[in-house]
């Protein structure tokens, strides 16, 4: 039986367009799925948009549409700029879908049935960007909400409650034996310190003061809590309690299948203590990891839809290629931790790396097979040069690593190793000097060995970087004589994979970027049109 991996993005808000925010958090998601997918996991990679609640309807009133017309309009733009990032998501949600409202109202009536969920009246602070309520103290004397810092509004309403009492303690005791369950661990910390332990007040779970939301079956007038509806899309999505739900069987309820959830800080106490209580209300399963990454952030902060200081994806996919940008984002910042996007560090990254390093290393070694050895990569010999050795082992280690740290959500480290491997092998084109070699007849062995490695290194990095490099790992293979498909993951400790095959010199799969041009250049995107919210 095969492996089975079920990993999500968080559903967004169609509040605006997507911008590089979250573009980052659906590409190293992607990243990650096809990297489970390439070594044979059954893989099924979620995202999806959350379309309801109060902001959504107030966005769309500011934009003078319906609020379903307002999401329709954004999802395409999600959508397209899903497949202009080569995004290889199995399902798409979108909390408006029929299957979706039908199911939530069953997962409600449930949650109602059990006295989990119970009517009473709430009275309290409420934030409308964060479709949070507040406490007194939490709001403090000038009434701002503690997330996002705008001012908060005192509201009165009949509610349903979910009664989080009831699981505060289990939830702790599961944080206790699953320890990898929250990471970054300071994340994990600060949901046992600020939230669990001064105790977890029950969590209001309808809304009457508007209607853009799932209606409650059983009570008039009550639409469904934007988070519960929007935390069940990581089953709903799967078919659970659907006449179709072999993906949930498959996905969500059997216990080989790792199922891991990637948000942001923002939305960590919903995903850590609210989503894994409803779980528990169903009796089901609870994720195995919810990782959180970090911030893509601008110069002037946050990066965000409501701030108008986004970047799109979409400018730098047209003039770098969608590969670059791929891989800007994953090596750029380690993942679980903030970065600053600046142009200047996209060119170098694309330069130092993708055309210095790797193109570098491809257009030498095609080149000199061709040159010497009529275009043959020559059969694979070991130990012929005195560094071939360390060579071949820094490619078993980097295969190895490369599992670890995937199989670790930590995708930036497996690049970077990769690209160790690929300096490696330029600095022992150094060392062996094939120009030398290649003069002397009785070197000839020497010489082969030489192309044969640089050869597998290639073939090594060209399919460990394949989910990233989705267009142009392809370019590779076919320079190395490989024909379609004939890269395989279980092949790369195979020395001798490549004997026999001829390279075909093609186009420089990187061209090198003029620093002070492309700077301004991508300067230019940053400056783009703004968009109206009413956030
Ligand atoms: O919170 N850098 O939706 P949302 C990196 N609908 N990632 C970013 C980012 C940035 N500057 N800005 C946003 C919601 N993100 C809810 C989620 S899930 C059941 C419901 C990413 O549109 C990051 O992953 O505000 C963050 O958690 C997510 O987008 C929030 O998107």
């Amino acid at each position: 039986m095969s492996k089975k991996f079920y990993i999500t993005t968080p559903i967004y808000y169609p509040s605006a367009s997507p911008h590089l925010g979250h573009a980052y958090c659906t590409t190293l998601c992607d990243i990650l799925a096809r990297s489970k997918k390439m070594r044979g996991y059954e893989t099924f990679f979620l995202t999806g948009l959350d379309e309801h609640g109060e902001k959504i309807q107030k966005n769309a009133v500011a934009n003078g549409v319906t609020p379903q017309k307002f999401v329709d309009d954004v999802a395409k733009r999600f959508l397209s700029l899903w497949e202009a990032m080569k995004i290889d998501n199995q399902g798409f949600i979108r909390t408006t879908d029929d299957y979706h409202v039908a199911t939530v109202q069953k997962i409600f009536s449930k949650m109602l049935e059990k006295g989990d969920i119970y009517l009473s009246t709430y009275s309290g602070w409420y934030c409308v960007h964060e479709e949070s309520y507040w406490t007194e103290t939490q709001v403090g004397e000038e009434h701002l909400c503690p997330e996002c810092g705008r001012p908060v509004e005192k509201k009165d309403e009949e509610a349903y409650f979910y009664r989080c009492s009831k699981y505060a303690d289990d939830l702790l005791a599961f944080y206790e034996s699953h320890p990898k369950f929250i990471t970054p661990e300071a994340r994990k910390n600060e949901m046992v310190n600020t939230f669990i332990k001064p105790g977890l007040q029950d969590l209001c779970v309808t809304r009457t003061s508007f209607d853009w939301g799932i209606p409650v079956k059983e009570a008039k007038g009550h639409v469904i809590y934007v988070w519960l509806d929007a935390l069940t899309n990581y089953i709903t999505a799967l078919g659970y309690l659907q006449n179709d739900d072999s993906n949930f069987k498959k996905f969500w309820e059997d216990p080989e299948t790792e199922i891991v959830h990637v948000i942001g800080a923002d939305i960590t106490r919903f995903h850590t203590i609210y989503w894994p209580m409803f779980l528990d209300s169903l009796g089901l399963r609870k994720p195995d990891r919810v990782f959180v990454h970090g911030l893509m952030m601008m110069k002037d902060g946050k990066m965000s839809k409501s701030r108008g200081n986004a970047i799109s994806a979409y400018p730098l996919i047209e003039r770098y290629g969608v590969d670059a940008v791929r891989y800007y984002l994953v090596s750029e910042i380690p993942f679980g931790e903030n970065g600053v996007f600046t142009p200047e560090q996209f060119v170098m990254r694309v330069n130092q790396d993708l055309a210095n390093n790797l193109g570098n290393l491809l257009n030498r070694t095609v080149s000199m097979i061709g040159k010497y050895f009529d275009g043959n990569i020559p059969s694979f010999v070991s130990n012929v040069n005195p560094t071939d050795k360390e060579l071949e082992d820094l490619v078993e280690r980097t295969v190895s690593a490369y599992e670890v740290h995937q199989d670790d959500l930590n995708p930036t480290q497996a690049t970077m190793d990769v690209m160790e491997l690929v300096s490696r092998a330029n600095k022992y084109i150094e060392e062996t000097a094939p120009w030398a070699l290649a003069k002397d007849e009785s070197k000839k062995a020497e010489l082969e060995s030489v192309m044969a490695h640089l050869a597998h290194v290639l073939y090594v990095a060209g399919e460990l970087l394949s989910p990233i490099l989705v267009t142009k790992s392809e370019k590779l293979f076919a320079q190395l004589g490989l024909a379609d498909g004939e890269a395989n993951y279980d092949d790369l400790k195979k020395f001798g994979k490549l004997d026999g095959h001829k390279v075909n010199k093609g186009e420089q799969l990187f061209p090198r970027l003029d620093v002070e041009a492309e700077t301004k250049a991508i300067l230019e995107m940053m400056a783009g049109p703004k968009e109206k919210t009413a956030a």
